[in-house]
């Protein structure tokens, strides 16, 4: 890795306010130009509103490529702060390959210093990392709720990949081999990746600190324990919550391997702000309040 390079990544992380607790000030953008997904997880549910609802996969509209540019020079021209550009959904990043590959490459073209975010189930990531790396994407997510295919094959109903669906147990080994992989590659490459675990009462919550110690391993820079969001219409949306004081213990735990996030805001996939003031309805062409 060229010096230049990890030197330049250090300080977008600094001005990165998922990846730094002390980077309140910055804003980040979402841009949603990615609806499809490639896996199915149980406890999401993608719609398209025009409601508050703040919670991951929920957005108002879904952009081109080209709707996205023009919004970011939008945002751009308002939040002197902004500071992160990133693809969080509502589906995946890299199951919607062109769209944000397109969007990278027309936003880059005005802003070549901005930072970009990519979020991912890693079901493709091995595949595309060298891409990933030649567009200059320098912070990368990838969700990452078990190591065990039995586990796994509680959290996901499917996974299709080179136009078959696999399920059960095929499905949570399939996409485990690909996230691990994909991870340690991208990270050997000088990407500065977290690793999100939605922490599932029943299911999950007694292996996450096995996840926590595998990621470490393959060069994870820390991870993102998020408690479970039920959402309406999903496999899990009867599921028990987890309290506030259950996820803190667990994250404390971990921290003795990892760097732990304690600030996530589980935002939106069109969220626009500093983390904790989503002002997105500003920006949303569809809405009446749209302001560009
Ligand atoms: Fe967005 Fe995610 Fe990048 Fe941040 S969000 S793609 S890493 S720029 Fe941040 Fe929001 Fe939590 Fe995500 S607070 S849901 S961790
Ligand atoms: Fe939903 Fe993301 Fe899971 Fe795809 S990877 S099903 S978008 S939560």
């Amino acid at each position: 890795m060229k010096e230049s390079w990890s030197t330049k990544v250090r300080e977008k992380t600094e001005k990165h306010p998922c990846y730094c607790d002390t980077a309140h000030k910055y804003v980040r953008m979402h841009i949603p130009v990615a609806p499809k997904c490639n896996i199915q997880c149980n406890y999401c549910n993608r719609k398209y509103d025009c409601l508050n609802e703040s919670r991951p996969g929920v957005t108002s509209e879904i952009l081109t490529p080209e709707n996205a540019l023009e919004k970011y020079k939008a945002v751009k021209a308002k939040l002197e702060n902004l500071m992160v550009v990133g693809i969080a959904g509502p589906g995946d990043a890299l199951a919607n390959f062109p769209e944000t590959q397109k969007s990278i490459e027309l936003i880059k073209a005005i802003d070549p210093q901005v930072t970009f975010c990519l979020s991912t189930n890693g079901l493709m990531l091995s595949e595309y990392a060298e891409e990933i790396v030649k567009w200059g994407v320098s912070h990368l997510t990838v969700t990452i709720n078990s190591i065990d295919p039995i586990i796994a094959a509680k959290i996901y109903s499917t996974v299709v990949y080179k136009n078959k669906i696999y399920t059960g147990e095929a499905a949570g080994t399939l996409l485990i081999e690909k996230q691990l992989t994909g991870l340690k590659l991208v990270t050997e490459m000088g990407i500065v990746c977290k690793v999100n675990i939605v922490m599932i009462k029943g299911i999950n919550d007694h292996h996450i600190e096995a996840v926590v110690k595998k990621v470490k391993d393959l060069g994870a820079f820390m991870t993102n324990i998020m408690p479970l969001i039920p959402a309406a219409g999903s496999k899990f949306e009867n599921l028990d919550l987890v309290s506030k004081v259950e996820l803190n213990n667990l994250r404390k735990k971990c921290a003795i391997d990892l760097k732990q996030m304690y600030h996530c805001r589980q935002c939106r996939a069109d969220a626009i702000g500093v983390l904790g003031e989503d002002i997105s309805i500003d920006f949303r062409k569809n809405c009446c309040n749209a302001s560009w």
